[in-house]
């Protein structure tokens, strides 16, 4: 079955929306097999977001994901990349569908609730970035 990474972020967390967005995951058809709720360092988000690292948003960026608790998680199901982006929404909630997690509960383009891997090579990296082997039960 396919995985796919997921993140509860800190404005959904502070919201006090984590059994509101679990059950839309779980409406969806993907299965929460791992999930726990930790509070990321800056050296964490950074590495996590090494990507964005040049962006001018980078560092409004961090200080965000590390101003509340977030909760990771690993998805399974069919297509679960691929499905879970659809669930989510697109990044900006001003452009997201009706009926996706970010339409529903993102406050902007920076506080948008969710996130979830992009590519199946970027899910295992992700996975593996925040989860033992034995953490995952399926
Ligand atoms: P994604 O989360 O939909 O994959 P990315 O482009 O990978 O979107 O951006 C990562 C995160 O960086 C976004 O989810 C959002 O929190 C933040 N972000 C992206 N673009 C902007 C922006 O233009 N301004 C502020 N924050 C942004
Ligand atoms: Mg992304």
């Amino acid at each position: 079955m396919d995985q796919t990474f997921s993140i509860i972020k800190p404005d959904a967390t502070k919201r006090n929306l984590t059994g509101s967005i679990n059950s839309f995951i779980e409406k969806s058809g993907l299965r929460i097999i791992a999930q726990k709720r930790i509070k990321l360092s800056k050296d964490q988000a950074e590495k996590f977001y090494e990507i964005h690292s040049d962006k001018s948003f980078f560092s409004d960026l961090i200080e965000y994901m590390t101003s509340e608790p977030v909760v990771v998680q690993v998805l399974q199901g069919k297509n679960a990349v691929k499905k879970y982006r659809e669930v989510m929404g697109a990044t900006n909630p001003e452009n997201a569908d009706e009926g996706t997690i970010r339409k529903l509960f993102a406050l902007n383009v920076q506080e948008n609730s969710v996130h979830g891997s992009d590519s199946d090579e970027n899910a295992s990296k992700e996975i593996e970035f925040f989860f033992d082997e034995k953490e995952i039960v399926g």
